[in-house]
């Protein structure tokens, strides 16, 4: 292990743990009265996932969810965050009806986590919207912020004694700009205006849910989880300052200001033409104090020297990336992650930070009784102290999630890509933990390196 620190060296209520998301690992997608989701509908749609994979049986975890916690007990975490399929409890994705096999399954798995001393971090949204909200606009529509806030207040209503964290949405940045923008996400939208209104509704969304959260159970403890990145510049001209403050203001602050200031970032009229429409009181509502930030952070981006915003999509242009890449394509960049725990503590001092997700794809390949992943041991260690370093220099965080627990259904990418602990053969759903797996536990354990 070439770790610096071991877990001794971060606080002691720090959260340890791995994450997964419904659609990646759920399957029973057609099953016990779930509704559809705008990703069954896309990924049943020829051309848009590679392979032709769908969700339809993933992981099967749905099924396999008590053996699948087993594995958990294994690794040691002391948390694992999950999300919840909108579709599989409110297969309308309005309150009524009320799909009580579905609610059946979520209230087993806490309960299961809870046996084996795991506390629960629950994820409301992670992109799985219910098909019949997506036939009134989904996101672009105001309404599904409301139909959203009411699934929000009824699952605190129903778990809200057990799950110890909640997460509004994961990554709206991605059901924003890979969903209605770039479209390589469903619904597969490609519309600078629609992407306006949806990253604009999906932020109402999460205050109008908080409110609604609170008011049910006061003491719940709430986030939002985005996907961050540091954003550097590849030399100190004033053009590519400029062009650093152009694509902080798209990928970082969009989101960030919202939520923690009440106030979208000038820079997304020079981005989009104009501002986000805004009704009067929306942005009070938008800000609303949180218990912790969720941050995904995978890679940080150098900029070059050009601001002039052509494409929204991609507002400055990005140099090649050096260096190691994971199978993603993605520069390992660790040092990225201490810049970014620092930034926010700077800039968005208010509030406590989680690592909700990090990690790494690689194309694994069992082995004789192995599944040797050394790459991914070295990031995880690498990021792990990242966060010690930030920690020591006075950054709040108090947990760190691995992205992921099992090698899951990567979105538009399908079963291509590897980001598990967990292999997962995709044939026979055997699970086989790799190395960082081994590695993990005892690290958790406080072992030494197996
Ligand atoms: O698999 C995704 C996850 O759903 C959201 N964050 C990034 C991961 C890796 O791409």
């Amino acid at each position: 292990m070439n770790l610096k620190y071991g877990v001794e060296g971060f606080p002691a209520e720090f959260q340890w743990g791995v994450a997964t998301a419904a659609y990646q690992i759920e399957g029973a997608a057609f099953e016990d009265g779930r509704g559809l989701s705008i990703w069954d509908d896309f990924s049943h749609t020829a051309g848009r996932i590679l392979h032709g994979d769908t969700g339809d049986v993933a992981c099967d975890h749905y099924h396999r969810m008590s053996a699948d916690i087993d594995l958990l007990e294994m690794l040691g975490v002391t948390h694992y965050r999950f999300s919840i399929a909108w579709p599989r409890i409110l297969p309308e994705g309005k309150v009524s009806p009320i799909n009580s096999t579905g609610l059946d399954f979520y209230q087993r798995l806490v309960d299961k986590l809870l046996e084996k001393g795991i506390t629960p971090t629950a994820t409301l949204y992670h992109w799985d919207l219910p098909l019949a909200l997506q036939t009134d606009g989904g996101w672009v529509n105001r309404d599904t912020a409301e139909h959203f806030a009411e699934y929000a207040a009824l699952m605190v209503r129903v778990l809200g004694d057990r799950v110890g964290h909640w997460i509004t949405h994961n990554e709206p940045w991605c059901s924003a700009v890979l969903g209605h923008l770039t479209g390589e996400h469903a619904p597969g939208i490609q519309d600078p205006e629609a992407t306006l209104s949806a990253a604009h509704n999906i932020l109402l969304s999460h205050g109008w849910a908080v409110r609604a959260m609170r008011a049910v159970r006061p003491s719940a403890s709430v986030g939002i989880t985005l996907n961050l990145n540091m954003i550097y510049g590849q030399n100190d001209a004033v053009e590519t300052i400029k062009a650093v403050e152009l694509q902080d203001a798209f990928a970082n602050r969009w989101y960030l200001d919202p939520i923690f200031y009440g106030q979208y970032p000038s820079a997304l009229e020079t981005i989009f033409g104009h501002m986000p429409a805004v009704l009067p009181d929306d942005m009070s509502q938008i800000q609303v104090p949180l218990d912790f930030l969720g941050i995904n952070y995978y890679f940080s981006t150098v900029v070059v020297g050009n601001s002039s915003a052509t494409n929204p999509a991609w507002p400055v242009p990005v140099a090649r990336p050096e260096g190691p890449l994971t199978a993603m394509g993605w520069p390992v960049m660790p040092q990225g992650l201490r810049d970014l725990l620092l930034r926010l503590s700077r800039d968005y001092p208010m509030v406590p930070l989680v690592i909700t997700e990090n990690g790494a794809a690689y194309p694994d390949v069992p082995s004789t009784g192995t599944i040797p992943d050394r790459d991914r041991i070295r990031y995880l260690e690498a990021h792990i102290d990242a966060v010690h370093d930030a920690v020591t220099q006075g950054a709040n965080v108090q947990g760190y999630y691995i992205w992921s627990f099992l090698d899951n259904f990567e979105w538009a990418l399908g079963y291509a890509k590897r980001f598990g602990l967990f292999y997962v053969d995709f044939d026979t759903l055997q699970r086989i933990p790799k190395e960082s797996a081994f590695w993990y536990r005892d690290f958790l354990h406080h072992l030494p390196p197996f």
